[in-house]
């Protein structure tokens, strides 16, 4: 779009370009993928299509009266004030007129605002963070605790930042772990926050819900059609507020069952992990990956941090040579600052190697004790601890 660069033209062309082209239907809202979304589709163009008649007919009014009053055809104006008939008229039809679209809308309200549980439903706790959303499945056990786990943003800070490289489809709307529902079931969104207000919107599901720190806000869903659905946080909740999409993933319940098991084989096996002896290079292998996901967004990806914000952990003394006090920090977080606690969202094994990788990153490994941090090591810490 060649065009764009040239500002003012882009202001001319731009809503003209997106009449001619064939997917200007985007412009309006989606008509998504659940009963409740068909139906606000459905009172949006209802109602937009009553706006318009309004629009016709008071314009029509206006236009003629004014062509056919016109100063040339009317050399004696009239001098009447005041119509009884008239004004009754104009009050209330109106107000007929905005009866007919409130009693449609509350019925479909009526039904957003169900909140009771259904049979056969599950129950699904949804946390904002800054800036990441936490899914909790309450009916699901994994060891002794719910089912758990984080959604991070997966677009490079490359894509975003520096326009290093092209942005691919999903830009900004893809994470590493999407949140994972059965279609045709009633699934209850519990939405809360840990930190600031957020909001979590799909408007596929026609859902926008407050995520707000010591109230659960409910808001219930249920999908007809398998698909991915993005979404994003849509209440400003900080710097880094446009980089917590949500992605959803329908799948049938065959799928989802395996999905479940997938979580629990997937426990145990860190459990045993946590248990074997560990390497340098096997921790370094996904400590990196995990450093570029989690910390790199404060910490930068140089380990340099941002000067007065986000402390360097390059030569941070903390991390080459304190050990026990840099597992504290990453267990507990630093309390009053944005180095929140990774306890919940890191398992051990993950927590071991993104320790790990900082202490041999960056020329790290030269100037401190070079020691790795393994899995135990998290394992007796929480033992002692938590
Ligand atoms: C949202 C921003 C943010 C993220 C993400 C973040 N940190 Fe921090 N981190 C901070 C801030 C801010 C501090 C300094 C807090 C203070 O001292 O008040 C800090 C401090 C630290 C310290 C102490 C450094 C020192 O020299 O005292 C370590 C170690 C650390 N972070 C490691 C990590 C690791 C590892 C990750 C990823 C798993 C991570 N942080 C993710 C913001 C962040
Ligand atoms: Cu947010």
């Amino acid at each position: 779009m060649a065009y764009m660069k040239n500002k003012l033209w882009a202001l001319i062309l731009y809503p003209i370009s997106l009449f001619m082209s064939a997917d200007w239907l985007d412009v309006n809202m989606p008509v998504g993928v659940t009963d409740i979304s068909k139906e606000v589709f459905g009172l949006h163009m209802a109602i937009f299509f009553v706006v318009v008649a309004i629009g016709v007919i008071v314009f029509g009014v206006l236009f003629w009266s004014m062509w056919k009053y016109r100063r040339s055809n009317n050399k004696k104006p009239a001098t009447f004030t005041e119509n009884h008939t008239v004004e009754i008229l104009w009050t209330i039809i109106p107000t007929l007129i905005l009866i007919a679209m409130a009693v449609p809308a509350s019925i479909t309200l009526k039904k957003i605002y169900d909140h009771e549980a259904e049979e056969g439903g599950i129950d699904i706790q949804v946390v904002g963070w800054q800036w990441k959303w936490q899914y909790k499945y309450l009916d699901e056990q994994v060891g002794n605790k719910p089912l758990s786990f984080f959604s991070n943003l997966t677009t490079p800070p490359d894509q975003y930042e520096f326009n290093r490289v092209e942005k691919t489809e999903n830009y900004l709307l893809e994470v590493d772990e999407p949140v994972v529902i059965p279609v045709d079931t009633p699934v209850r969104f519990l939405i809360t926050s840990n930190d600031v207000i957020h909001s979590w919107y799909m408007s596929d599901f026609a859902v926008k819900q407050d995520a707000i720190p010591g109230f659960i806000n409910v808001a219930k869903t249920k999908v007809n059609v398998p698909g991915i659905y993005r979404g994003n946080c849509t209440e400003l909740c900080g710097e880094r507020h446009a980089y917590m999409p949500i992605v959803v993933k329908a799948v049938t319940q065959e799928e989802y069952q395996e999905w479940l098991q997938q979580k629990r084989d997937l426990a145990e096996q860190i459990a045993y992990l946590t248990e074997k002896e560990w390497t340098s290079e096997e921790l370094l292998a996904t400590g990196e990956e995990i450093y570029e996901t989690r910390c790199a967004a404060c910490h930068q990806t140089n380990g340099a941090g941002i000067a007065g914000f986000y402390p360097a952990l390059a030569g941070s003394d903390v991390v080459m040579n304190d050990k026990a006090k840099q597992i504290e920090i990453l267990m507990e977080g630093i309390r009053g600052s944005q180095m929140q606690s990774f306890a919940e969202q890191l398992n051990e094994v993950e927590m071991a190697s993104v320790i790990t990788f900082t202490r041999l990153a960056w020329g790290n490994e030269r100037s401190g004790d070079g020691e790795i941090v393994i899995p135990k090591d998290i394992v007796e810490y929480k033992e002692t601890n938590l």
